[in-house]
């Protein structure tokens, strides 16, 4: 028998001012771990390999949260000495520490053959498929960690697929999957406070962690991008290194008074852009053909939580998820947001 919420609402009688739960989303109090379970209920049969997976990554983001509030007090903001990551970047002591917390907190899953980390050259090969490695998750530990230090939003990006059998090793040709393959795909964003966003391809579900009991908690299903948003978020200061057909896009967003929002953080730009609408481009530009960020552990699963909320995502006039990885740390560029904002840039795209 079912609880008799018409005993909560009468509490919202009695104190109409206040909603006495505010845990409570919608009537129930969900939580990320009791969500993952039911969703696995959809799936007669399910091993419970998936809800092992992402209660990992839940345990790693919760740490990493931790890690990212008390940076400053604990003093490991900053360069993680002269380290650059294998693109070359300058890496942050954070980065490493996230990517360890990640590792850590995934290697100890029996049913994760490989993993994939911005911070590593190579992937990390657990098991293979025969001693039961099923699913590589990849991932950007800490996105946009260089805003660390100013306290600007920063976050984890990640990406689950399945290993086919074919595969035995999880090395690097196992998982050069098209985004299109991923069996889930989200993102944690350490801001004013953490928010865990997540699809496994029915619709995209928000989480906040609640600190004061350790718990992600639900507070939006089935989140839609917002339509008919005039926000546009990219670098402006690469106008000039531009292709001609992204700078016309621009003039005309200026002609049809559109605003203008940049964090420079691709999580938290992503993040308004799925719940405020708009769109978020990171195009070539004549020092980088691709642009900058990666296919695989930054495209992917942003591509996914997009359209999964009912926007697109492309890149050169094509589906981001259609696109065949060739190398681990491909970059691509990247054009994602509502329809009807991705429509109109694509207008302007030269084929
Ligand atoms: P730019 C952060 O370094 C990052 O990888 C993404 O989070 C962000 O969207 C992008 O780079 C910002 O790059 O060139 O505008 O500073």
């Amino acid at each position: 028998m079912p609880y008799d919420l018409s005993r909560y609402r009468g509490l919202q009688n009695i104190m109409p001012d206040t909603n006495p739960i505010p845990e409570l989303a919608g009537d129930n109090l969900t939580s990320l771990q009791s969500h993952i379970l039911a969703e696995e209920r959809r799936y007669p049969g399910a091993t419970g390999d998936f809800s092992w997976i992402l209660s990992a990554i839940a345990l790693a983001t919760k740490t990493i949260a931790n890690k990212v509030r008390r940076a400053r007090i604990d003093d490991v903001l900053g360069d993680f000495g002269d380290n650059r990551n294998v693109h070359e970047e300058q890496q942050q002591k954070l980065d490493v520490i996230a990517n360890e917390i990640i590792k850590a907190c995934l290697g100890a899953r029996a049913n994760i053959g490989a993993l994939v980390s911005e911070e590593d050259e190579e992937p990390t090969v657990l098991r293979t498929h025969a001693d039961g490695g099923r699913y590589a998750v990849l991932f950007d530990p800490l996105d946009g960690s260089s805003n660390l230090d100013f306290s600007v939003g920063v976050g984890t990006i990640f990406s689950i697929i399945r290993l086919e059998d074919g595969h035995a090793t999880g090395g690097e040709q196992a998982v050069l999957r098209k985004g299109a393959r991923q069996v889930a795909a989200g993102y944690v964003l350490y801001g004013s406070s953490t928010v865990f966003v997540l699809t496994t391809g029915n619709g995209v579900d928000m989480f906040v962690l609640d600190q004061s009991i350790g718990a992600y908690v639900l507070v939006k299903s089935k989140l839609k991008i917002p339509d008919g948003t005039k926000i546009y978020s990219i670098n402006e200061a690469y106008t000039q290194r531009f292709p001609q057909d992204i700078r016309e896009y621009l003039a005309w967003a200026h002609e049809t008074n559109y605003t203008s929002r940049y964090i420079g953080s691709m999580v938290a730009d992503v993040h308004r852009t799925l719940l405020k609408g708009g769109v978020f481009l990171y195009p070539p530009t004549n020092d980088r053909a691709e642009g900058k960020l990666r296919l695989l552990y930054e495209a992917n699963p942003m591509a996914m939580v997009i359209e999964e909320a009912g926007g697109r995502a492309i890149a050169r006039g094509r589906r981001i998820l259609d696109i065949v990885p060739e190398s681990l740390h491909q970059r691509t560029p990247v054009i994602l947001g509502g329809a009807e904002e991705v429509d109109h840039v694509e207008r302007f795209l030269n084929p």
